[in-house]
């Protein structure tokens, strides 16, 4: 199942094993110090990111915003990086300090200089029981609930179409033997608030690549066996998930596991891409880099382990420095694990193959809106857009003012009889079947003429395909 390299850029037809052969003899010819040329390590990536890319892989690193300041740090990133993930600053605390204000400078930030850079990002993280703006503290239940929501859904809105995976949920299995669900805030909401976040997730962004992310889940153990039963499940009924992360946090007394490979192939096996998300490894010269350089060859052994971050640039960016896990040492100095990555990368393992854009399995059923007539002379006018799974749907709608402009406004919609709705978004709702109206919140209710704004919400059932009517409140 996995394709032996063929190099999908052309420039290197080589096959590895000869270019490895060449590359030793080209380094002991220099070494003797003959100028004969025997270019074969010239087509070789000399940075990660290179490298990375010659096997259709992106090599990624986690970037802080305040380290954008450091011309040397920038340096190191924009020579060698392909991708670049949010150490802190799209989680939950930073972009939503008060209830529905969201703050993106950060962020943006980052995205700008990814894309100003050509590389790609990473989201991280939508939904986790950790780094939550303090406000979370005092809701539960359907309140916390439909919170989580509708911060997936406007942070993934926001960053549509500008992030190629996003690590919808965080760490929600417990450490330990039990194999089940880590107890938090977000658990106790019930056990599908995990399918309800990756579903909000597919609608605010159906181009990203949605994944689960989490640590001590890189060998077959208890919580990864957990992990691996929650994906099956959700590929078996269409909940959207692409992707899985494996955080490969590694230290002395928890190295990388024997079975690394086996692990995440088996999870590639369920149908969704592997990709090492937060890689940093304890430790010193040679052991240290024979570690970086078993996870990057067992990567590059699965043609779907798209692509590997680091979690930091230089020793002393890294959350845990006193370890020194990272490639690069506190001046910027390669470490040998820079070198027998970059020499993991080069050796080259399966290519990438082209992967279709996201869908749900089955593929979701996105209805034609249905539109109320245009506002005209009306006061509003609202237009739902679907999308579908057996078993439930989320809906979007957008509401549009007439010419008047609107001080409130109440949007009316009828279900199906197997419908109910179970979270609702940036309006509040009366009644949950049959005949549902939706109304304005404090911060949406003033919507300039002909202007527009959105409301969304989630059932189970069928969702609605007759007509929505608005009216000003
Ligand atoms: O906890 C380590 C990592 C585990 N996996 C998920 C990652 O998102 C997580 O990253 C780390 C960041 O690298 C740290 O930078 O998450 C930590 C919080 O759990 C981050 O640390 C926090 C500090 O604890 C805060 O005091 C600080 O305000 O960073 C915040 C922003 O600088």
């Amino acid at each position: 199942m996995n394709q032996v390299s063929a190099r999908s850029s052309g420039r290197r037809t080589t096959p590895p094993r000869l270019r490895a052969a060449l590359a030793s003899i080209a380094t002991g010819l220099v070494a003797i110090g003959t100028t004969v040329v025997l270019a074969a390590s010239a087509s070789d990536g000399t940075t990660l990111g290179a490298a990375a890319a010659e096997t259709g892989r992106y090599f990624g690193t986690a970037v802080a915003v305040n380290r954008l300041s450091d011309s040397g740090y920038v340096g190191i990133l924009n020579r060698e990086f392909t991708s670049v993930t949010a150490e802190n600053e799209m989680k939950w605390d930073a972009t939503e300090p008060s209830p529905n204000q969201f703050t993106y400078a950060s962020g943006d930030k980052l995205v700008s200089h990814a894309e100003a850079n050509g590389m790609r990002v990473r989201g991280h993280a939508l939904a986790w029981h950790q780094q939550q703006p303090r406000w979370t503290a005092v809701l539960s239940g359907t309140a916390l609930r439909n919170a989580m929501l509708n911060h997936v859904t406007q942070v993934a809105t926001h960053y549509r179409g500008r992030i190629h995976a996003w690590n919808v949920v965080n760490e929600a299995f417990a450490d330990g033997g039990s194999g089940g669900r880590r107890d938090s805030n977000l658990q106790r909401t019930g056990d599908d608030w995990i399918e309800a976040a990756f579903r909000a997730a597919r609608a605010a962004d159906p181009g990203a690549k949605l994944c689960y992310n989490d640590y001590n889940t890189d060998g077959q153990n208890p919580k990864s066996n957990g992990v691996y039963a929650m994906v099956r499940d959700f590929r078996a009924r269409g909940v959207p998930i692409d992707c899985v992360g494996f955080q490969s946090h590694f230290t002395a007394q928890s190295p990388v596991p024997a079975d690394y490979q086996a692990n995440l192939q088996r999870f590639v096996d369920l149908g969704v891409e592997v990709q090492i998300t937060e890689l940093d490894i304890e430790g010193s010269g040679s052991s240290q880099a024979d570690s970086y350089s078993r996870v990057v060859r067992a990567c590059l052994a699965i043609s779907r382990c798209t692509g590997i971050t680091v979690s930091g640039i230089r020793d002393t960016d890294s959350w845990r420095s006193s370890a020194t896990p990272l490639l690069f040492d506190g001046n910027g100095t390669k470490k040998p694990a820079y070198a027998s990555t970059l020499d993991a990368l080069n050796a080259g393992g399966t290519t990438v193959p082209p992967t279709p854009p996201p869908t749900t399995t089955p593929p979701p059923t996105t209805t034609p809106p249905t539109t109320t007539p245009p506002p005209g002379d009306g006061d509003c006018a609202a237009s739902v857009s679907l999308n579908s799974w057996s078993g439930g749907f989320v809906a979007t709608v957008k509401v549009t003012a007439g010419p008047a402009g609107l001080d409130g406004w109440v949007v009316n919609l009828t279900l199906p009889s197997d419908a109910t709705v179970t979270a609702v978004w940036s309006a509040q709702s009366t009644g949950t079947a049959g005949a549902v109206s939706f109304r304005s919140v404090s911060y949406n209710s003033a919507v300039g003429a002909g202007a527009g704004t959105e409301f969304g919400f989630q059932g189970t059932g069928s969702g609605p395909t007759g007509t929505a009517t608005c009216a000003r409140a």
